[in-house]
């Protein structure tokens, strides 16, 4: 079907072009993740979306990709750091083919935007010469596509960036694939609006696309960011969603994708999601019983497997357990905190202590703890705010009394028998 001419792009027999590339978005380098309390994996979660954009160009060269596509915020800010431009045209330098990319709501374009600082531009001589960013809505010629760049030029755009394609008049008897690149919200998915919702801010009606607007027989593929899922809201529009997962999932949306595109003029695009995301943001809700945090325990070897270091988890638990099993679940919520990327933890465990529990405090040979222990039960089944008081100190003096129990049972060294 194909015949492979010497020079230019992949031709059908018909005449018609067949591209393939790669389509990204909302890489968001930069962002502080500031959530992450611990300065060396915030670096690493941080580190982990360049490394992303280089696995790009490895599935680029995989794929024989012609070029890539971003269709925006590559920047978490419209005023990132310097180390931060230098650090990420280093890796879109990496990915060796043209890189076509628009700015978004976070890295907006316009008079004295990022894309316009010396030091962007000398970087991007410098390290990245296929980066092109595509700052004016017209047209881009290339042998094997022509791409139509939408691009937000202001953090909220009241008017849709896609108005300019409803008037364009491509070239007639022009075999070559068009491909959009827009940023924002779209509305004609079943009266939903995506979008900016889940981009971190709300822009209210601002930067909103109108798939249906559009002159979709004049187009062939439509490459939409801001949602950060993999997903196909139109017959030629999908939104390839980050390429580095940036939170814990709330829907079943797929994001940590790049989506790799096949298109000719006048067909149907080939839409395929290929990973490139490495951490794994997982959410856990664990009800704790009478077997205490053994099942959690468990739940959290299988769900991170091998990897627990590549994996950032949040965990709501709820339940009730004794005194034991809540020092035996902090030692092991403490283990676990060490070897993750991030805990995340809400806990609304209740404490429980067992008859034998309240007896071995109540009823000990000191006195004085007998009589504390009695009274703070006593608070406890009182209620109310005093009740959670009583109930942590019940719980340091249960742990108190046990470390001096272990340390009267275990000699210590050297001590005379
Ligand atoms: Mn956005």
């Amino acid at each position: 079907m194909i015949r492979r001419p010497d020079r230019g792009p992949l031709r059908n027999l018909d005449g018609t072009t067949m591209t393939s590339f790669l389509h990204s978005a909302d890489w968001q380098l930069g962002k502080p993740f500031a959530r992450i309390a611990d300065e060396e994996q915030r670096g690493r979660v941080q580190r982990e979306r360049l490394e992303a954009v280089r696995r790009i160009g490895d599935i680029a060269r995989e794929r024989k990709a012609a070029f890539v596509v971003v269709a925006g915020d590559l920047f978490d800010s419209a005023t990132p750091k310097d180390a931060t431009i230098s650090h990420a045209l280093a890796a879109i330098g990496s990915i060796g083919v043209p890189v076509y990319a628009i700015p978004g709501n976070h890295d907006h374009g316009g008079p004295d935007s990022l894309w316009e600082r010396p030091f962007f531009r000398r970087q991007r001589e410098a390290v990245a010469p296929n980066f092109h960013m595509l700052l004016e809505r017209q047209p881009i010629e290339r042998d094997d596509a022509v791409i139509l760049p939408c691009p937000l030029l202001r953090r909220h755009e009241p008017d849709d960036p896609t108005t300019w394609l409803r008037r364009w008049q491509p070239g007639s008897g022009d075999e070559r694939p068009r491909i959009a690149i827009a940023h924002g919200s779209t509305r004609s998915f079943g009266g939903a609006t995506l979008g900016n919702s889940v981009d971190g801010e709300e822009a209210g009606q601002a930067n909103a696309i109108e798939l249906g607007r559009l002159p979709l027989d004049q187009l062939d593929y439509i490459a939409l960011g801001d949602w950060h899922g993999f997903l196909k809201v139109g017959e030629k529009a999908w939104y390839s969603g980050a390429h580095e997962i940036d939170r814990f999932p709330k829907t079943d949306q797929l994001p940590g994708h790049v989506a790799a595109v096949t298109v000719t003029r006048g067909g149907m695009p080939d839409v395929e999601a290929l990973p490139t995301g490495k951490l794994r943001w997982l959410r856990h809700e664990v009800a704790l019983g009478e077997d205490g945090p053994t099942l959690l325990d468990r739940l959290l070897r299988e769900s991170t497997g091998a990897r627990y270091d590549d994996c950032l988890v949040e965990l709501v638990l709820s339940g009730a357990v004794s005194l034991a099993d809540r020092s035996r679940l902090d030692t092991l919520l403490d283990d676990w905190r060490a070897g993750l990327v991030r805990l995340d933890l809400d806990d609304q465990v209740r404490l429980l202590p067992s008859d034998e529990e309240m007896r071995s405090l109540t009823e000990r040979s000191d006195p004085i703890i007998s009589r504390v222990a009695a009274e703070l039960f006593a608070r406890k089944d009182a209620g109310g705010d005093e009740a959670a008081v009583a109930l942590t100190a019940i719980r340091l003096l249960h742990g108190l009394c046990h470390d001096v129990d272990g340390a009267a049972a275990t000699p210590t060294k050297g001590a005379p028998r």
